[in-house]
């Protein structure tokens, strides 16, 4: 059987990732990041990503979100812009005019905390991969819409602008096979789906997976079963956008999120054990983390 090397992440490894801050620096300069997800009964999850992203230092983020929850957006995250679509389901074609307004200038987005699976959406996720190239995280219900014509993907002008963070289950969804079969070969299909779609695929779970469409593959030996509870991958999902949007290569990014979110769930397990804390900590946790190694 083939094997495959896999470099493990380490504080060295991230450390000379983590961007500076010129003294003039100023929240234009910092990185304008575009989030877009969320649905009624899912306000969370979008809430959760855009406070990560902004805990990540993003200069300026924007948020995409139905209109119906568009107001609990706002008071959630209150430091971001909220921009409503009309509901998704019934005018995507409004949800596309909003979001091609947003991603002018933008320097990174994400796509698919909360979103919910609805059909016409699809077509928004193939335009924002072929008619623009801002670089692109795709996480959650959009891996879900994806894995309805996942060619789509190999679509996508340029590689290595495009990021893909399916957990255990999407990633089953995406291939088409079973959850166990994703878990006993991590790597492998890591790297085949990286390959194959031109894209860096976080593969997440225990030991989290970083494959690089250069063939690299990187393992991530930061944090910790506290980190199973409902919104810590949305948390995820904003930080690599935010590496991103401040300059951060992508593959960099990707790496650079799973690291310093499993060290925050480190830093919150020695506080309180292996249960107990919460997503919104994690994300209030990444300063901290970024602050110890740089
Ligand atoms: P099982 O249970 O063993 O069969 P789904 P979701 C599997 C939003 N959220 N190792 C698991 O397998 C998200 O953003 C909103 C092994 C199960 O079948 C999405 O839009 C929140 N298996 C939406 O909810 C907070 C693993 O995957 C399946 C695994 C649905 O996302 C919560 C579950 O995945 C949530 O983030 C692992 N490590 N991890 C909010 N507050 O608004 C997962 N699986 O069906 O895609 O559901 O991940 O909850
Ligand atoms: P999601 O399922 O999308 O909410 O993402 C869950 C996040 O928590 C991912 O970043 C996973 O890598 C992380 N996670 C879940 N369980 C564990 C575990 N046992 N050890 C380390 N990280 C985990
Ligand atoms: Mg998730």
């Amino acid at each position: 059987e083939e094997k495959i090397f896999a470099y493990l992440l380490t504080d060295e490894v991230i450390r000379p990732l983590i961007p500076a801050r010129h003294i003039l620096g100023h929240k234009g300069t910092h990185g304008r990041a575009v989030l877009i997800g969320g649905s009624l009964g899912m306000s969370g999850a979008v809430i959760l990503a855009g406070k990560s992203a902004l805990r990540c230092g993003a200069g300026l983020l924007q948020i995409v979100t139905p209109e119906a929850i568009a107001e609990t957006v706002d008071l959630g995250v209150i430091e971001a812009t909220v921009w409503p679509a009309k509901d998704y389901e019934m005018l995507s074609v409004n949800a596309w005019s909003v979001i091609q307004e947003r991603l002018q200038g933008a320097d990174a987005c994400a796509v698919g905390p909360g979103l919910r699976q609805t059909e016409s959406f699809l077509n928004v996720i193939k335009n924002i991969l072929i008619e623009t190239d801002v670089p692109v995280v795709l996480d959650a219900d959009a891996l879900n819409l994806i894995s309805r014509e996942p060619d789509v993907l190999s679509l996508r002008k340029g590689r290595g602008n495009l990021i893909l963070t399916p957990h255990p289950g999407e990633m089953a969804r995406i291939c088409g096979c079973s959850i166990d079969e994703v878990q006993e070969n991590r790597l492998k299909i890591a790297l085949a789906k990286a390959l194959e779609w031109g894209a860096i695929v976080v593969l997440k779970g225990a030991g989290s997976v970083v494959a690089s469409p250069d063939g690299r593959v990187f393992l991530n030996p930061t944090g910790n079963a506290g980190l199973g509870t409902g919104g810590t991958g949305d948390v995820l999902t904003g930080s690599i956008m935010s590496w991103i949007a401040q300059g951060v290569p992508p593959l960099g990014a990707a790496c650079m999120g799973v690291y310093l979110h499993g060290k925050a769930g480190d830093v919150l397990k020695d506080q309180f054990g292996l249960s107990g804390f919460t997503a919104s900590e994690v994300a209030d946790c990444l300063p901290r983390v970024r602050k110890e190694i740089e």
